[in-house]
């Protein structure tokens, strides 16, 4: 699968640490030499040169990789070790070590990764993401982006998602384009391609520092206009925006040498099929025209499942292989895709990570002093939306130790921006909280 890395044309900079060619070969093949046989490992994954070398030996090795937030706290970290049953939890390699790699597993439908991804209610679900998924989508990008072993990639995303594993950690090591890992978002030296979230983009300082690249890509959320035209009038660039999920990984993309206009996401991927439906699965009736409904996407992308959870499974991906994301978009005429919003108001969209509010919701209700808790997503200038957690009280608790319960409980990107305290929260008759009420 990491065909530059097996050619020994690799080269991965995390900060100022550098591995490349047959010495990065090396590291990753004695990572899977020792892995060889496994069936799941899980690595713990902060961006460091010792988790790429982890994460990209378990993939040659055809040992599945669960990837580990390095940030999770205890109950998340259990919930995700209990329902992923590793052989084996990596935290840190020896990137001294070198061994050859072993033969190639085949490019099928063998898992090559599980993500832990957020629904609406409910602890995450597992997306098992199989090889024919990331060689299609990495192949099918390069195309798009005319992204090549001349191009350095920079980017400062977390490398246990999709945005900066797949694309940001295998897709280089596959592709051959040399990777450099800044720690925070900025340009790297004779960067030519960057990758990051919405919120990186538009806390950038100085636009003309990315004056020179070739193609700066932003995807995982909406890309607010007004950012998208600041670095058209301060570096000359326009992005290529692309939309993708954890499930599908990325179904639209801007084309380098296309018409890139802010606001849209793009056409489909060679080889991905999208349509726009009422939202009846198969048998409904599709759009076409300047209506929005729901999106659908099919392709050699889409995942296999959620892992152990065949009902979660059978509900989002349908025996014709068409998955539905969730999302509300149209199609322009032009054939390019415009995200238009979210079928549930319990998903939020915050720094680019999805976060569903049932999971905080658990979170804060596991304090002792929490008696009601809803959770809603609300706009954000520099986070798209941030959390903020509505709290019936029945002891006396500030607002700091709840976010911090939320942080060092699940994770710090999870914890709630904000948190007001209410007498009751607004229910229906049957008892449901009416989130529309709450603004
Ligand atoms: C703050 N911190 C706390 C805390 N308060 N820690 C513990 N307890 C508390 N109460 C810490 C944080 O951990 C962090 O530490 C620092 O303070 C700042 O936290 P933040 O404000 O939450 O984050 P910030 O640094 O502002 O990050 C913004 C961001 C981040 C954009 C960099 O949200 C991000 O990396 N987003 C990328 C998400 C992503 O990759 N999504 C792709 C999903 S795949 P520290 O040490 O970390 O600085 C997908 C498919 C697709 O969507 O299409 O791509
Ligand atoms: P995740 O579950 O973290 O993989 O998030 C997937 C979701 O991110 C999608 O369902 C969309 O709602 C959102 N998303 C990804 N890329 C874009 C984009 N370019 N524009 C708007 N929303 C996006």
């Amino acid at each position: 699968m990491l065909t530059a890395l097996r050619q020994g044309k690799a080269r991965v900079q995390v900060s100022d640490a550098v591995l490349q060619g047959d010495d990065l070969a090396g590291a990753v093949g004695a990572v899977a030499q020792r892995l060889k046989g496994l069936r799941r490992v899980a690595v713990v994954a902060p961006p460091t040169l010792e988790a790429i070398v982890a994460i990209a030996g378990a993939v040659e090795a055809g040992v599945t990789v669960v990837t580990l937030n390095p940030q999770s706290g205890a109950t998340e970290r259990d919930y995700v070790l209990k329902d992923s049953a590793p052989d084996l939890v990596l935290d840190g390699v020896d990137l001294n070590a070198r061994a050859s790699l072993p033969d190639e597993p085949p490019a099928d439908d063998s898992p090559a990764l599980i993500i832990y991804t957020s629904g609406t209610t409910g602890p995450p679900k597992g997306a098992v993401v199989p090889r024919r998924a990331i060689t299609a989508n990495v192949d099918a990008l390069a195309e798009a982006w005319a992204w090549s072993p001349e191009d350095v990639l920079g980017h400062a995303l977390p490398i246990f998602h999709v945005h900066g594993l797949v694309l940001g950690t295998l897709g280089p090591l596959r592709v051959g384009s040399a990777l450099h890992h800044t720690g925070r978002f900025a340009p790297a030296p004779g960067g030519t391609l960057y990758f990051a979230v919405p919120t990186m983009w538009s806390r950038v300082p100085e636009p003309a520092a990315f004056a020179s690249a070739r193609l700066l890509v932003s995807g995982s959320a909406a890309l607010p206009v007004p950012v998208f035209e600041r670095f058209v009038a301060q570096a000359g660039q326009r992005f290529a925006e692309r939309y993708g999920l954890t499930e599908t990984l990325i179904n639209t993309a801007a084309r380098a040498d296309g018409d890139r206009r802010p606001g849209l996401v793009g056409p489909p991927l060679p080889g991905v099929e999208v349509r726009i439906t009422s939202g009846q699965g198969s048998g409904g009736e599709d759009f076409t025209g300047d209506e929005f409904g729901l999106v659908e996407v099919r392709g050699p992308n889409v995942f296999s499942g959620y892992l152990g959870n065949p009902a979660a499974t059978a509900a989002a991906l349908a025996p014709d292989g068409w998955f539905s994301t969730g999302d509300l978009g149209l199609f322009e005429p032009d054939g390019q895709l415009r995200i238009v919003g979210r079928q549930s108001t319990d998903l939020i969209k915050s720094g680019g990570y999805k976060i569903g509010a049932g999971e905080i919701e658990n979170a804060l209700l596991a304090h002792p002093a929490v008696a009601e808790a809803a959770v809603i997503g609300v706009p954000d200038d520099d986070l798209g939306q941030r959390i903020v957690a509505i709290v019936v009280a029945q002891e006396t608790v500030e607002a700091p130790e709840l976010v911090d319960h939320v942080a060092a409980t699940l994770a710090p990107h999870k914890r709630p921006r904000e948190v007001r305290f209410v007498t009751s929260l607004p229910r229906n008759q049957l008892g449901k909280v009416q989130k529309k009420l709450i603004t």
